[in-house]
């Protein structure tokens, strides 16, 4: 019995759990209807020295899930696929309604959930972050009360 115990401590010992490599803040999707794309937004904080790299995205709630971002090109606003995204080292990446975003087609999630998005990082564990499902007039994830006042001066 000892031996296993001093085993399992190895074992722990051997592998620290590593720290979220990312902070996700104000995650939310804009759904309007199931037949029409939902985005999805947040902002992800990099606290670490080494940038991350972003190479997917999916969620239960969507039939596909992909990194987009708006195009205007002489007053053309497009849509184009973005294969990776980079959060540099001490930085911060926003996906924002009118530039980079979540492209969820085939949603499946009603307004007031929250569902689970998994971020594949190309070095590390997935990130897993909960996104609050809002409807088509709103502006951000909670629209309807003041952000808590506990973010620290950066
Ligand atoms: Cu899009």
């Amino acid at each position: 019995m000892r031996s296993l115990a001093a085993l399992v401590l190895l074992a722990a010992l051997a592998r620290p759990a590593a720290a979220a490599p990312l902070r996700a803040e104000g995650a939310w999707f804009r759904y309007l209807l199931s037949s029409i794309p939902a985005g999805g937004y947040v902002t992800l904080t990099n606290p670490g020295p080494a940038t991350v790299v972003l190479t997917g995205v999916a969620s239960p709630a969507c039939g596909s899930l992909m990194f987009h971002r708006t195009d205007s090109q002489g007053g053309m606003e497009r849509m184009v696929a973005v294969p990776r995204i980079r959060v540099p080292a001490g930085g911060r990446f926003r996906f924002a309604p009118g530039g980079y975003h979540l492209m969820c087609d085939a949603p499946h999630m009603h307004r007031g959930q929250t569902v689970p998005v998994t971020f594949r990082l190309a070095h590390g564990a997935p990130l897993v972050v909960r996104f609050a499902v809002r409807g088509a007039n709103a502006s951000g994830p909670r629209a309807s009360a003041p952000a808590p006042a506990r973010m620290k001066s950066q």
